[in-house]
């Protein structure tokens, strides 16, 4: 079985942890909380809630930074993004899991797919999301129904390549479009968002929808970010569905899940881009 490591970025939370870290299911490998230098008490009501909780303090400042360091910091097969507020459900992880162990590289949470939904969005954050997530059909195919939604689950060994370099929570958009610009192999899993607990959420929506739009432009119109695996379009999977019978013959497969290796082009786009320093090499 692969190892699972659960990321939850965390700023002023320690009214919301106790209604997450109990639900997370037991059998992950590590839940690591990265702290963007809370003054509220909550590291300690972490610790007191999950003794064996790892916590790092963050990087920069963000949601996007603070990912960044629990990503590098991360040592399981498998990462989840969990956030802190009570608004992604523990309990949804194992659907994650298994579309991963299905044959996805990323599994991506999408309120609007059937069975998914949102109890944390006004109107205008779903027109809004909405027109990126069109934006983003247009610039980059697949057919996404969601976009700026921080619950996704990935095989570790894709972050060097996906070679992320967002603050904020912009960061979401550009995993979402960098996995499509590297050709690798999406699940969106229907999710459902609760309203958080306690407290006030940090997203402000028009200079953070604003860095959304900024990040789809860049990731269109700038040529230096690295090399686009494949114009071929991305394969989209089933949750449930056959490894196998959900690969096309078209696709430049970044894994062979089942054997566990690595496809040569993009072991060597890894080695080649490696900012994290992370190893990309070895089995599940
Ligand atoms: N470490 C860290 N965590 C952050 C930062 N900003 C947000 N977070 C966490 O990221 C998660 C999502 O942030 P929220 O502020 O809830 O953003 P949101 O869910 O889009 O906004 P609401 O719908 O209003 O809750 C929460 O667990 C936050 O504590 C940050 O700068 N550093
Ligand atoms: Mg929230």
């Amino acid at each position: 079985m692969p190892t699972v490591s659960v990321i939850v970025p965390a700023m002023n939370e320690a009214q919301n942890l106790s209604y997450v870290l109990p639900r997370i299911p037991c059998g992950v490998h590590e839940v690591i909380l990265v702290d963007g230098h809370s003054t509220d008490d909550t590291i300690a009501t972490a610790q007191r809630l999950m003794p064996e909780i790892r916590i790092v303090q963050q990087q920069g400042r963000g949601k996007g930074a603070a990912l960044r360091t629990g990503f590098a910091a991360a040592s399981g097969d498998i990462i989840v993004m969990l956030d802190a507020d009570g608004s992604t459900a523990p309990e949804e992880i194992p659907a994650y899991v298994r579309a991963l162990t299905d044959g996805a590289d990323f599994a991506k949470g999408s309120r609007f797919l059937p069975g998914g939904g949102t109890a944390d969005m006004p109107l205008h954050r779903k027109l809004g999301n909405k027109t990126f997530v069109y934006l983003v059909r247009l610039f980059f195919g697949g057919q996404y129904t969601d976009l700026c939604y921080g619950y996704n689950a990935f095989w570790a060994r894709i972050v060097p390549i996906l070679e992320l370099d967002r603050d904020g929570f912009e960061i979401e958009t550009e995993m979402n479009i960098r996995v499509l610009r590297r050709g690798l192999t999406v699940a969106e899993v229907p999710s459902f968002e609760s309203a958080r607990d306690f407290g006030v959420g940090r997203l402000r929506t028009i200079p953070d929808g604003w860095r959304v739009l900024k990040t789809i432009f860049r990731e269109r119109f700038q040529n230096q970010l690295g090399p686009v695996v494949g114009l071929v379009p991305p394969v989209f999977l089933e949750v449930g569905s056959p490894v196998m019978a959900a690969r096309s013959p078209r696709f430049p497969m970044a894994f062979d899940i089942l054997r566990g290796e690595m496809a040569p082009e993009i072991q060597a786009l890894a080695e080649e881009h490696d900012p994290l320093g992370a190893p990309v090499t070895g089995g599940f």
